[in-house]
């Protein structure tokens, strides 16, 4: 039988006892530093499904000062510190965003006495007790969880398992993104890359550089409201998704989709700017910062020093890299081989979309490949439509797009893996939605040319199988889906794109059962929708899915 759990451990073993956790029921603590993954277990237990456990006991004292609860009264939650049969769980591949080698195989147990759940550190713990959480949400009736006997033993297949978010064509506040943060905690996600600057605004604070937010914070996409985070607000950011295992990557995404640093500092433009109109109102430009001016590079110095301290748990800069239409070759790589050594000057490692391949990379890099549209179907124009004026370079680009992984494993560097095909989450969902009201935000939502995609056709691929030059798991940092929000306009447009599409991302990124089999999917995924509901998360009510 399998258990209500995304991602699919990697062994369950199930028998026909069962086990009750009620409000009576408390987390006992084995060690000091789980305190903190305990605490935090028994806030989410209540927010996913309203079951207030116990706050949890070091032994026989509360974390909190409080009387301990009678721990006779019911079955309890234990938590430990333990290596225990966990021998057989291959360790993680690829890199961790936090540069850490942190073991996150956990065992989950349980029994007719109780549950018990633990790991090697409190990291692993916490994924257990994740685990746990889903499986109280799924089971949960009237108050009272009546869980299955179980014994998991899990870990995770790749080390970096992200979400790369857009917040410059709509500014999501950042009440949203820690709600963002939650949907990937659940699903044991453990990097929030957040795409901080495009074309359309700039969304971090630089003080030494302030019109980047007093003038291109400005807007977003069309009349959307701009805004940036000011620094308390991405330290409370930074230390709410610490608190929840995960890790947030900054974007500044240079020398191309830099717009908005020009309407800030027009003095750092291209003498002659340029754009294609594509005739239906949008332009794209065709500027870039260049590589060969001096105030090129006294800008991306400031922009790292003020950035780079506000990310303190990210091992990585991402360094954008994409799409740097209208730019020599030869400029862009010299742009990437500078910009990459800054980062490198300052202690961090560099992560980039794919193109930053046709620079130098060396085995510290890492390069996110995305661009998996088909370059013949798109030439033939039988494949995504884009604005006729912008096929000719838009070809030009896939073309040169084929040599990227393979050149950056050539160089040793590792991928992440980001297709367009499966991990493009502003791709229309092809899964009509029971609820009649979603059916208008389905079909305006998601960029046409990409053409629709169902559930099952995003689950149908293989991280290591699909990614061009990959053969083993290590030449992959991990998996990464990514939102753009050209067609997204707030939060529950946002929420109806991420959901239920985010866990399926997570069950390739974590899971190591290679092939997923939709309906046994489709019957864990139908599980989620109680957590998803006490939580007010908006999701697309696919009729593909029996819902609870
Ligand atoms: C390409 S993906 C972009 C973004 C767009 C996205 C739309 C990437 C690195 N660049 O600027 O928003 O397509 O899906």
């Amino acid at each position: 039988m399998s258990l209500p759990v995304i991602p699919a451990p990697t062994t369950t073993t199930t028998s026909d006892d069962t086990c009750t956790l009620s409000g009576d029921s408390a987390v006992v603590v084995q060690s000091p530093e789980l305190a903190g993954p305990a605490a935090l277990f028994v806030r989410e237990v209540r927010l996913d499904s309203g079951l207030t456990l116990h706050p949890p006991v070091i032994r026989d004292r509360t974390v909190d000062g409080t009387v301990p609860p009678d721990e006779t009264r019911a079955a309890a939650v234990t938590v430990l510190i333990s290596a225990d049969g966990l021998d057989g769980v291959p360790s993680a591949a690829g890199v961790r965003a936090d540069g850490d080698a942190v073991d996150e195989r956990y065992g989950l147990e349980v029994t007719s006495d109780g549950v018990r759940v633990w790991g090697p550190t409190p990291e692993a713990v916490h994924r257990g007790l994740t685990s746990l959480r889903q499986l109280i949400s799924a089971h949960l009736q009237d108050g009272t969880a009546v869980l299955p006997a179980a014994r998991i033993v899990d870990g995770p297949r790749f080390a970096w398992r992200g979400l790369s978010l857009d917040v410059v064509r709509t500014f999501h506040p950042p009440a949203e993104v820690k709600r963002v943060i939650d949907m990937l905690a659940l699903y044991k996600l453990n990097v929030l890359h957040l795409h901080l600057t495009d074309d359309q605004g700039w969304r971090v604070e630089v003080p030494s550089r302030p019109a980047l937010t007093q003038v291109g914070a400005a807007g977003a996409i069309g009349d959307r409201p701009g805004g940036y985070y000011s620094q308390e607000e991405l330290a409370d950011l930074v230390a709410y998704a610490a608190d929840r295992y995960v890790t947030v990557v900054p974007e500044i995404d240079m020398p191309g989709h830099t717009s908005a640093v020009f309407a800030a500092y027009p003095e750092l433009a291209p003498a002659e700017l340029r754009t294609i109109d594509l005739g239906n109102g949008n332009s794209i430009p065709l500027n870039a910062l260049e590589p060969g001016r001096p105030e090129t590079w006294a800008f991306v110095e400031d922009v790292l020093d003020a950035v780079v301290p506000q990310f303190p748990q990210s091992a990585y800069v991402h360094i954008g890299g994409d799409e740097a239409w209208g730019m020599a070759d030869e400029d862009h790589a010299a742009f990437v081989d500078q910009a990459a050594a800054l980062v490198r000057a300052r202690g961090k490692r560099v992560v980039g979309w794919q193109e930053i391949a046709r620079a130098t990379l060396g085995p510290d890099d890492v390069a996110q490949y995305w661009i998996s549209i088909d370059v013949d179907a798109a030439d033939a124009g039988n494949g995504p439509k884009p604005p006729e004026d912008l096929l000719p370079i838009l070809v030009e680009h896939l073309r040169k797009a084929e040599g990227d992984a393979p050149k950056a494993l050539a160089a040793g560097a590792r991928l992440i893996a980001s297709p367009t095909t499966w991990l493009y989450f502003d791709r229309p969902h092809g899964d009509a939605s029971a609820d009649p009201a979603q059916e208008e935000a389905r079909k305006r939502l998601g960029l046409e040319f990409y053409g629709p995609a169902t559930l099952r056709d995003g689950l149908a691929w293989d991280p290591v199988e699909d990614t061009p030059g990959v053969t083993s798991t290590d030449q992959l940092a991990g998996v990464e889906a990514a939102i753009w929000c050209e067609t997204i306009t707030g939060p529950d447009d946002l929420e109806l794109m991420l959901l239920p599409r985010l866990p399926g991302a997570a069950e390739k990124a974590w899971s190591q059962q290679t092939a997923t089999d939709w309906p046994e999917y489709a019957a864990r995924l139908a599980e989620q929708s109680p957590a998803w509901r006490n939580r007010t998360w908006t999701w697309l009510q696919s009729v593909e899915v029996s819902w609870r």
